[in-house]
Parts: C-alpha cells; sequence; structure tokens
C-alpha cells in the first residue's frame, strides 16, 4: 500500500491546461469532424477526447504540479464566448482542426496561466496563441481550403481545466484532474 503511494506521489504526469468542450459541443464537432475527412483516412479524436489546448506542461512532477495549481488558483480571468467558424488541415502533419477568433478574454486566460507556468520554472510557448481544435490526425489526403468556412458553432466558455494525458496502446486517454471556473 505504502509502496503504491509512493510511486503515486513521485511520478511524473504528462499535463496539459484545456477548455473542455460540453458534451454536446464535442457531440458537434465530432459529427463535424466526420464530414469533413468524409472519405479520407485518418485517425478521429474520439468524442470524449475533443478539446482546446491552452498551454501544455509536458512531463510534470507533483511538486511542480502543485506549484502549477496553486498559481492558476490564483488566476482572475473573465468567462468568454468562441465562435467557432472554420476548419483546416495541416499537410505535414495530417491534422484536420477547427478555429475561429481568439477574443480578448481568451489571449487574457492565455498570458495569466503562462505566467503561471514561469513562476514554476516551465518555459512557456512562444508562438502566438491560436485556436485549433484536432478533429483527426494522420490523415493523409484532404481537399480543404485555408480557411474552410463552417457552420458556426458558439462555446460559452465558463472554465478551464487540468489535464493528465495517458499514453495508452488504443491510444491516449485524458482525465481532467482539476477544473477552475472563470469570472462573469
Ligand atoms: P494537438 O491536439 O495539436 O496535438 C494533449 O496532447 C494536448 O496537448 C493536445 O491538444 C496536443 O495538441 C497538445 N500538445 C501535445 N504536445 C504538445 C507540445 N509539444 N506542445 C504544445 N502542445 C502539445
Amino acid at each position: 500500500m505504502s509502496e503504491t503511494g509512493t510511486t503515486v506521489e513521485t511520478a511524473v504526469k504528462r499535463l496539459f491546461f484545456a477548455l473542455w468542450p460540453e458534451e454536446a459541443l464535442r457531440q458537434k464537432l465530432y459529427t463535424l469532424g466526420g464530414e469533413l475527412l468524409a472519405n479520407n483516412r485518418g485517425r478521429r479524436v474520439p468524442v470524449e477526447n475533443l478539446h482546446q489546448t491552452l498551454a501544455f506542461l509536458g512531463y510534470v512532477n507533483a511538486e511542480r504540479q502543485l506549484c502549477l495549481e496553486r498559481e492558476v488558483s490564483a488566476v482572475q480571468s473573465s468567462a468568454f464566448t468562441l465562435t467557432l467558424n472554420h476548419a483546416g488541415f495541416w499537410p505535414r502533419k495530417g491534422i484536420l482542426w477547427v478555429g475561429g477568433g481568439v477574443p480578448e478574454g481568451l489571449l487574457a486566460l492565455v498570458r495569466a496561466l503562462q505566467l503561471g507556468l514561469t513562476a514554476c520554472g516551465l518555459e512557456p510557448e512562444t508562438r502566438p496563441f491560436q485556436i485549433h481544435l484536432t478533429l483527426a490526425r494522420n490523415v493523409r489526403r484532404l481537399h480543404l481550403e485555408r480557411e474552410h468556412a463552417i457552420a458556426s458553432l458558439t462555446w460559452p466558455v465558463r472554465q478551464f481545466a487540468l489535464v493528465a494525458s495517458l499514453t495508452l496502446p488504443e491510444g491516449a486517454r485524458y482525465e481532467v484532474l482539476r477544473t477552475w471556473d472563470l469570472g462573469s
């Protein structure tokens, strides 16, 4: 028992902060992925895994996880609404994704999370933040114009999540460890 406890406490976890859509929106995104992919081959992200990453943390030990949780608990960001209105395809990585504009509230949240990462000794992403919610990977070929318009999906964002990524033989499984509410 104590050995198991020790293992858990000292283990590193692969973590990221994300926006996790409600079930109904995930279903719509999954359906959209099927429509966009049509007869092309690709590995679709299972409906339960669909999310938007805000900050990728990589492998993190328990001490650093605590630090990150403490830092982001102090974040005072407001709720915002996302409008997902286009799809894209990155041929080199074979990724089919949906995107939309980045409202000021989202930018503020991402910046606050990045400050938290820095405070805990992690290096935040330097590329400008953009929305790309992955619908499918390993897509070999897809004819999609650059910003392929989709019927808009409205996503009221009221919280963000800390998520653990587990790599299993059947693929990635994500576990939402903790959520934080955004201010109104
Ligand atoms: P992706 O969907 O564009 O692949 C869990 O792996 C989440 O973290 C996914 O949303 C993935 O984005 C993202 N991710 C994985 N590795 C990453 C990295 N090295 N840098 C930034 N994001 C990463």
